[in-house]
């Protein structure tokens, strides 16, 4: 078939395309609002970028300032806590909640006290009733107490080892406290080996009492098992975490699998009807990629969490508002390490968490005599409450000096491989 063609025809197609082509253009050019110098509550509705999408609809608000659940951390030393001659047979770490009773706070913790330090995870098979292998290893549950959380007077054993062969014999650390119908329950890592032995072993363990005071009863039972065999759990259980939702107890913990292998660890969840369980893992556990000590705490109707240390999402701030399903709320930094905090209302289960503003948390590297290292228990605030606003506590892009950095310069062997790198590249060129 011929097409009828002539010259009045090709000229009309020519302007017809034309302007179809620059139209489209403008068309497409009015469409897209560009994104707004000063934002206005419709800008989040907008067309945006992925990168900007996330913290509009992840972020409480997309500025830190106005983050509610965003926060610098600032350390303070505690007075009151006596280290002993600095030489690694004194250490004081892993803290609980603190509570105010009696017109006090309590917190309870890890102390260590040996008759030499710590000979090393990779010595564990050399530790004795005396030897410790890690700084937990020999351990029991001290208490303190203090009326500005400043300083502190140490008040003995909660929770001292209990004999042999019953769970903790070992050691028991880590503790965390929960109130619950009126009873106090301390809740803690039930060591039966010495850590270091096979990795860092270990169920959860409890002990309760009518008071804050003790005396605590310890229960002859793991409260926790590990988790069955071949699950991400099934060796250890620890860091656990007690708060009151739904009238339940909600018992976040940590584990550490994929050993052989680049070691990674998870948040698990247990809940249970009563302190003594028995608690039913979540079927979704892990419920967090990342975080080594934990603490997490009650935010409007749901929790919030302080992840730390470990894992693809380290040094943020985290939220699930149905207390399972945690989103990156915030992205921080100089977090403190095995933290856990004054919340008041972690036990109140009223769906109106207010957030925390202190807590105590402990440097495991602090500097002895003859090099050794022992931890201490430390305190931070910050601003991650719904009732304070302190835009201190908002700021970011701290300074820390170049020394710091110059601190965590190349290894030996790095140096070396980078200097063959430009030899080799020196060589080729000549
Ligand atoms: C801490 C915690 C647990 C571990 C050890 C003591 O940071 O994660 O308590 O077992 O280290």
């Amino acid at each position: 078939m011929k097409i009828p063609f002539d010259l009045g025809t090709a000229r009309f197609c020519f302007v017809w395309c034309v302007l179809t082509f620059y139209g489209g253009i403008d068309a497409a050019n009015a469409q897209q609002t560009p994104f707004p110098y000063n934002l206005t509550d419709s800008t989040k509705n907008q067309e945006m970028s992925e990168a900007m999408r996330r913290v509009f609809d992840n972020h409480p608000s997309p500025l830190n300032p106005e983050n509610e659940l965003y926060s610098q951390f600032k350390y303070t030393k505690l007075k009151g806590f006596d280290y002993g001659g600095k030489d690694g047979t004194v250490t004081r770490r892993d803290p609980s909640k603190i509570l105010f009773e009696n017109g006090k706070y309590y917190v309870w913790y890890t102390k260590r006290h040996t008759v030499v330090p710590p000979i090393g995870w990779n010595r564990a098979a050399e530790a004795t009733d005396e030897i410790p292998s890690t700084d937990w290893d020999l351990a029991d549950i001290w208490f303190a107490t203090s009326t500005d959380g400043f300083t502190w007077e140490e008040q003995g054993i909660a929770v001292k080892r209990p004999p042999k062969p019953q769970p903790g014999w070992r050691a028991v650390a880590t503790p965390d406290i929960l109130k619950f119908k009126g009873k106090y329950y301390l809740y803690y890592q039930s060591f039966v080996e010495a850590s270091g032995l096979r990795g860092d072993y270990c169920p959860i363990g409890m002990a309760y009492s009518d008071s804050p005071n003790g005396p605590w009863k310890v229960v002859n039972k793991e409260v926790l098992p590990t988790g069955s065999k071949g699950a991400w759990d099934q060796f250890a259980v620890q860091d656990p975490t007690p708060l009151v939702h739904d009238g339940k107890i909600y018992m976040y913990y940590k584990s550490a699998f994929n050993r052989p292998g680049t070691v990674w660890s998870g948040i698990g969840l247990a809940i249970a009807d009563n302190p003594l369980g028995p608690f039913k893992r979540h079927p979704l556990n892990p419920v967090q990629n990342s975080g080594h000590e934990i603490c997490f705490f009650p935010y409007k109707e749901g929790v919030a969490s302080l992840v730390i240390r470990d894992g693809p999402e380290h040094f943020t701030i985290q939220y699930a508002e149905d207390w399972v399903n945690f989103k990156v709320v915030a992205i921080t930094e100089m977090m403190p390490i095995g933290p856990n905090a004054f919340i008041p209302d972690a036990f109140l289960d009223n769906g109106n968490g207010r957030g925390i503003t202190w807590g105590i948390s402990h440097f495991r590297n602090v500097r002895g005599v003859n090099g050794r290292t022992y931890s201490e228990l430390a305190r931070f605030d910050c601003d991650l409450s719904l009732d304070v606003h302190d835009p201190e506590m908002k700021e970011h892009n701290n300074l820390w000096p170049p020394e710091d950095y110059y601190r965590w310069g190349l290894s030996q062997s790095q140096r070396e491989r980078i200097e063959k790198t430009s030899h080799n590249l020196i060589e080729n060129h000549n």
